[in-house]
């Protein structure tokens, strides 16, 4: 029997954070060898708001040597740069045209960054490519008509679009794509940004106190941390109403690997300066790790992200094919 498929990627929109990692690259990592696993740096989706070529440059390279010194394995996965892929287009164009502006105008997603950039001038203002976003994202799960998509919970609502419009899709031009399932971490679904604990942390935050990155110096990292917000109750247990002290356990229990419970159980009589040098020392030693690793797998991209495009190309063209076939758009011969 042919292996599953699992399908996720990470906007270039700046360098990777340690929620991307947590959220997504360490499932990701968990579920290659299991599944027939295609990894790639969603470049085009980079472009939804206006970014600098040479950062656009510098961040798809980046993610591309993260995914690998993370743990990605290029032997087990196929990983590529969305824009290699030229299917990614089409496809957009073909699921644009079965999806209303109402489902898109009510994406959580573009509500937040939409009302981020509006102005005096209101939908005038407003990239596009804010609103079609999740079309963008739809095609590239559908052309690639996985079983699993590993993603943190705040691109969830985006997973259950592609499930919609692939039921669509396939009623409507009576089709077989799979119907993906989200894959979300049991911890560290949704990290905290460090200075403001009730917002996630996001690699376009603008203040850099506020996230980790995977390529900050360590010594650098473990001084945010020991900076991060926490409340004024001093005592550790999860909870809720405790943001900042549950996403420091969320982000220990994530990098070793236990479960939130034992964590509490670790500090539960420990005060918040102790909690926050463990943690602290914990996200060191990752990036440490991770860096070194980093350091190797820059030299890689090349050869790697040229095999990746090859293999990937050949499953979209695939699904291309199948949905142009359904809309009309291919000769019985062709
Ligand atoms: N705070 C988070 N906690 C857990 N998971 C997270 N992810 C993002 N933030 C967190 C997951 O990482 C992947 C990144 O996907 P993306 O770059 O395509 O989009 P995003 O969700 O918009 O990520 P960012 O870091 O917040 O980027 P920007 O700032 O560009 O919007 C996804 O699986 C996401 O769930």
């Amino acid at each position: 029997m042919d292996k599953k498929r699992v399908l996720s990627g990470i906007t270039a929109t700046g360098k990777l954070t340690l929620a991307n990692y947590i959220g997504a690259i360490k499932n990701m990592v968990k579920l290659q060898d299991e599944y027939d696993s295609y990894i790639f740096i969603a470049d085009l989706h980079a472009l939804t708001l206006p970014i600098e070529p040479k950062i656009l440059e510098e961040n798809r390279r980046n993610i591309f040597a993260l995914y690998i010194a993370c743990g990605i394995d290029p032997l087990k996965s196929t990983i590529f740069f969305q824009s290699d892929v030229m299917e990614h287009g089409l496809m957009n164009w073909l699921i644009l045209t079965n999806t209303t502006i109402g489902e898109l105008s009510r994406m959580t997603q573009f509500k937040d960054k939409s009302s981020k950039v509006k102005t005096a001038n209101g939908m005038e203002t407003i990239p596009t490519g804010l609103l079609i976003y999740p079309t963008l994202m739809v095609g590239d799960i559908l052309l690639y008509n996985p079983d699993l998509v590993p993603v943190g919970i705040d691109q969830k609502q985006h997973v259950e679009l592609t499930r919609n419009l692939a039921q669509r899709l396939n009623n409507k031009f009576k089709l077989d794509f799979k119907i993906p399932e989200p894959y979300i971490p049991k911890i560290g679904a949704k990290i905290m940004s460090l200075v403001e604990p009730t917002k996630k942390m996001s690699k376009s935050d603008t203040n850099e106190k506020a996230s980790i990155y995977l390529l900050d110096d360590p010594e650098k990292a473990y001084k945010k941390i020991m900076k991060a917000v926490t409340d004024s109750e001093g005592k550790i247990y999860i909870s809720d109403d405790k943001p900042g002290i549950k996403n420091l356990l969320s982000i220990y229990s994530s990098l070793k690997d236990i479960s939130l419970e034992e964590t509490e159980q670790i500090f539960k009589d420990k005060n918040y300066g102790e909690l926050k040098h463990e943690v602290g020392i914990t996200v060191k030693t990752f990036l440490e790790d991770v860096q070194t690793k980093y350091t190797q797998a820059i030299k890689t991209i090349d050869e790697h992200s040229k095999n990746g495009a090859k293999k990937a190309s050949m499953i979209a063209t695939k699904n291309l094919n199948k949905l142009m076939k359904g809309v009309g758009l291919k000769n019985e011969s062709k």
